[in-house]
């Protein structure tokens, strides 16, 4: 897979260097570049915003400059299909463990990292006549910029690249998995730690026991913190013994 990224802070984005991303890049699975958007201001000051029409606060990042960069980082030399954009805005819609799948399974993919304002809006509206364009939130909260949410989306795609994750079992039992659970607790030795004991049925060596107990755990959970991927689940993939939890 290749990701182009371009932002005003291309230092921002120096975590992708490190751990299982990291990694990625080196072993050739992954090639990522970032790109710095002031090479492609027009002025002196190297300029990339301006006031908003219409009065208000802030600042908005000027069109003509994210057309030339995307323009540019989107060509490829004009060859072969066109990437997928991703904007990463808190005005997008929501970032899901389904949308990182669907992202994993792209060849090329392109953020746009905007900050102030945002970005003036005819920006996406130009780049849709040209490739699929996403705006994504992360969450319902403000970022100063699209730089950690878009580490955010990367992080969870990559992982989900072909040989990234060294164990793939890893990635099914995990939370916002297959079973639209979150995930049970876990423990490792030393069987008692300052008091506290680990629960007896994960001793046991009883397979049929520790599932159940860990769907149990993985339901109390859910009900617990997240009612709405209560909400969510097949009735049909409800036993009678998960109703009683
Ligand atoms: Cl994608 N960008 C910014 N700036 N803030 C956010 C966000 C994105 N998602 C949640 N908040």
């Amino acid at each position: 897979m290749k990701i182009d990224i371009v932002t005003i802070f291309p230092d921002y984005l120096a975590p992708l260097e490190l751990s299982l991303v990291g990694k990625a890049r080196e072993t050739g699975l992954l090639d990522v570049r970032v790109h710095d958007l002031r090479n492609w201001t027009h002025d002196r000051h190297r300029t990339v915003d301006d006031t908003p029409y219409g009065g208000g606060a802030g600042m908005v990042m000027k069109p003509d400059v994210w057309g030339d960069a995307l323009d540019d980082v989107a060509s490829d030399a004009g060859t072969g299909p066109a990437p997928r954009l991703i904007v990463p805005t808190p005005a997008g819609v929501p970032f899901t463990q389904g949308m990182a799948a669907e992202l994993a399974d792209e060849p090329w993919l392109v953020f746009a990292c905007g900050r102030y304002e945002g970005i003036d809006a005819r920006v996406v509206q130009d780049a849709a006549t040209r490739m699929r364009v996403s705006e994504i939130s992360i969450g319902d909260y403000v970022l100063n910029g699209g730089e950690v949410a878009a580490l955010v989306m990367i992080e969870a795609v990559v992982r989900l690249l072909p040989g990234v994750v060294g164990n793939p079992e890893s990635l099914r039992e995990e939370s916002h998995g297959e079973d639209g659970l979150l995930e049970y607790p876990v423990y490792t030795k030393p069987p008692s730690w300052r008091g506290l004991q680990v629960p007896e049925v994960l001793l046991s060596g009883h397979h049929g026991r520790v599932a159940r107990w860990r769907r149990d755990q993985a339901l109390r959970l859910t009900a617990q913190r997240r009612p709405d991927l209560i909400d969510k689940l097949d009735p049909d993939a409800l036993d009678d013994h998960d109703r009683s939890v």
